[in-house]
């Protein structure tokens, strides 16, 4: 297969790159936050995307040789980063299950961490309900584990799991993210004729709220969308409306300003 073969070569050739898109707080109007996200440039395939060659990865057991590296990178990157005087807020990092059950994860970021002398405080990671839902005693030891070190743990794609809500109390969670399906379905339109398709972003912010945990919107791509979700009680958002993703470069000149 064309993809999986690529991938090997890609991780050697360093066709991957980390883009960084940028959490905005909308009431301190400041950056509060990144998330790392994969891109693969390959000279015979074109850009590929991550939606692509991710599952692919996880089929073949590559993506713990893959999140290895970019836990690695991210930490080299945030110590330059810091070297070239950004004021540094948190990086997430997407963890996929396959990493999570069978990668050294504790070890991989704690080694990371270590080696390139990142405050552990600055680093977080995002999992999805699928992996922190499972009630396994190794599960719930890991993420203790994970939060030991320091590290944040979040929440991703948050309500689209087929989740009991339960862990939300029962596990260490700093953070949950609204999936952008919820947040795509916020228009002038929309929500003034059907309550319907606030309700859940609505109830999200209610239940991080009284949980004490933090709350990120993501794919938010308008000023409806921000303006609700401000005038609702949720500053924290990320989307094309304030950042796509940038490199490297462009997120050193965020930093700066922030
Ligand atoms: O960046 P983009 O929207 O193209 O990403 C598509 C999907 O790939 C998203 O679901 C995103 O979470 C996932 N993804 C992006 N970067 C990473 C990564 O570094 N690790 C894992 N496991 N998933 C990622
Ligand atoms: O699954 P996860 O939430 O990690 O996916 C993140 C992906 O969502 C990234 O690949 C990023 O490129 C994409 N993304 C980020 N902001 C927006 C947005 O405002 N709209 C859309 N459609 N995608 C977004
Ligand atoms: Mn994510
Ligand atoms: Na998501």
């Amino acid at each position: 297969m064309l993809i999986q073969h690529g991938l090997h070569n890609a991780l050697k050739r360093g066709e991957l790159a980390i883009h960084y898109q940028p959490k905005y707080a909308l009431d301190q109007g400041n950056i509060v936050g990144a998330e790392a996200l994969l891109r693969w440039f390959s000279p015979e395939l074109g850009t590929v995307s991550p939606a692509e060659f991710i599952p692919i990865a996880e089929e073949t057991g590559f993506i713990v040789d893959i999140g290895c590296w970019l836990i690695e990178r991210v930490c080299q990157t945030m110590n330059h980063w810091r070297k070239q005087g950004a004021v540094l807020a948190p990086v997430a990092i997407n963890i996929s299950p396959i990493q999570f059950h069978r990668g050294n994860l504790y070890k991989t970021l704690s080694r990371a961490i270590a080696d390139h002398a990142i405050d552990p405080a600055l680093i977080q990671i995002e999992l999805t309900e699928g992996v922190v839902m499972n009630r396994q005693q190794s599960t719930i030891e890991l993420l203790h584990s994970i939060k030991s070190l320091g590290v944040a743990i979040s929440i991703d794609d948050f309500g689209t799991g087929y989740s009991s809500l339960s862990y939300l109390r029962h596990l260490p969670i700093d953070e949950i993210k609204i999936d952008r399906s919820f947040i795509m379905e916020i228009t002038d339109a929309g929500s003034l004729t059907d309550t319907r398709l606030t309700a859940i972003p609505l109830a999200v912010i209610d239940l991080a709220k009284n949980l004490n945990i933090k709350l990120v919107a993501e794919g938010v791509e308008t000023e409806v969308q921000s303006n609700f979700l401000r005038e609702n009680g949720c500053f924290i958002i990320q989307g094309y409306w304030f950042s796509k993703p940038v490199d490297e470069a462009a997120m050193l000149g965020f930093w700066r300003r922030a």
